[in-house]
């Protein structure tokens, strides 16, 4: 069999089981083919995505603008390395950097290298602009935080499935409750060589909790008032998926009407990836003002693709989609019906306990044990309905459409979502 002949699902997931790492546990379905909201198994029969790889296909899936702009500039020039220029990565971090309102954007790929690169910027800030001691400096994580698998990240993980075996760990980092300001002020009190406050704006995989009102810009605050870097990871949250062009907001110069966003929750470090290329490529960012950035200097940090005309290309685009086609206040509308509808049903299902969350990044959570196989058995008969889902700590299922998702197809999928929750109750 040529490796690109078709073949079953059953084929295709044999192939992987024989000569993958098994590094995952995938719902038992065969993609072949996605467009917008919409993807097809290798037998031909469609889905609603409500994964969204996890928010990075916001853009809904094989978006003609961002795949063309990838066509275009893979054709012309794909990578140079930055051991020289190229004519898009300067257009690229202008653009960028307009749409967030920082001075500058330290170009990166994966989400996990954005997350390390603004480790290693926050703790140089802290030596040469803090005057911390060298190697002293300590940066403040929330429990139960998702911020990538690198060794260092999963040092401050406290998921023991990342991190078992994996020792030994990177020192320099101190736990505390997320959303408890009282929490954060007290080790802020108690150690002079805190560099930053690490922070995913909504806890994506720890079951999508969003924090009180007022927590973001409460820890902001402390921040400045202990001269210590607010980090905000928006891997997840950020390029539209919660309403706003960015969760943690601040004076970006997004073009949707509804941004509340106060300039108090700007980050002095943002983090981005994800949908920061529409899923169409790996494309992540660190943005900063110079007192931030300026620490950096050539040999500091770098990577082979990081910036390469391709992704800068495509990053462009995927943030042209954004502003065009008014993801974030598409975003906010249906989040706030997926929401309405949802707490409307709760009531009169058992196995529902409650709804949450902002824009389209929301998770029901199930009436049972995380340890049961309920929502994973759930998510199984969401995919017999034609509806893609996961779960993510045992008991809460994410559901995360494409932001380019209609009114129409969203009241399709929460019929779907209730009809496959009452099949359960019988
Ligand atoms: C997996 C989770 C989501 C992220 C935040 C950094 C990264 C992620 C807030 C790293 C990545 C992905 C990783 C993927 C599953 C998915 C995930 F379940 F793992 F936690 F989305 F919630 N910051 N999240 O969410 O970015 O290096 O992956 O590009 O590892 O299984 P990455």
């Amino acid at each position: 069999m040529s490796v690109l002949e078709r073949i079953t699902s059953q084929d295709a997931i044999a192939l992987e089981d024989k000569y993958g790492a098994h590094n995952y546990h995938p719902l038992p379905v065969v993609l072949s083919r996605g467009e917008g909201v919409y993807v097809w198994d290798v037998e031909g029969k469609r889905y609603y995505d409500f994964l969204s790889a996890y928010s990075a296909v916001n853009q809904g899936h094989c978006h003609p603008k961002i795949v063309a702009a990838m066509i275009a500039q893979a054709q012309t020039l794909g990578l140079t390395s930055r051991a020289f220029y190229n004519d898009m990565l300067g257009r690229y971090e202008k653009y960028a950097t307009e749409t967030f309102g920082f001075d500058r954007l330290l170009p990166m790929n994966t989400g996990a290298e954005a997350v390390e690169t603004a480790l290693k910027l926050c703790r140089k800030w802290a030596y040469e602009k803090k005057g911390i001691s060298e190697n002293e400096a300590q940066i403040i994580v929330c429990n139960n935080n998702f911020h990538g698998r690198t060794t260092t990240i999963i040092s401050f993980s406290n998921d023991e499935v990342a991190r078992e075996n994996f020792g030994p760990f990177t020192k320099g980092f101190i736990k505390v409750e997320y959303d408890n300001l009282e929490a954060l002020e007290s080790a802020l009190k108690k150690n002079g060589n805190i560099a930053g406050f690490l922070v995913e704006p909504i806890q994506g995989e720890a079951g999508v909790h969003v924090p009180s009102e007022g927590y973001l810009a409460g820890a902001k605050a402390l921040c400045e008032k202990y001269n210590v870097l607010f980090i905000a990871d928006e891997v997840q949250t950020g390029i539209a998926r919660t309403g706003r062009l960015l969760a943690t907001c601040g004076n970006c110069r997004c073009a949707d009407r509804h941004c509340s966003g106060s300039p108090e929750v700007k980050a002095d470090i943002l983090i981005l990836g994800k949908a920061l290329s529409g899923g169409a490529y790996p494309v992540s960012a660190v943005l900063a003002n110079d007192g931030v950035m300026g620490v950096i200097r050539p040999g500091n940090h770098g990577s082979t693709f990081g910036g390469n005309p391709t992704a800068a290309a495509i990053a462009i685009a995927a943030l042209e989609v954004v502003k065009e086609e008014g993801l974030a206040q598409n975003a906010h509308e249906l989040g706030e019906i997926f929401r309405e509808e949802l707490n409307a049903f709760i009531p009169s299902c058992k196995l529902v306990n409650a709804v949450r969350g902002k824009g389209l990044l929301n998770a029901i959570l199930i009436n049972d044990s995380p340890e049961s196989s309920t929502a994973w058995d759930i998510c199984m008969a969401l995919k017999e309905n034609g509806l893609l889902a996961k779960p993510t700590h045992g008991n809460i299922i994410r559901f995360a459409p494409p932001l380019v998702m209609d009114k129409e197809q969203l009241l399709d999928c929460i019929a779907i979502i209730v009809k496959t929750l009452r099949q359960f109750e019988e």
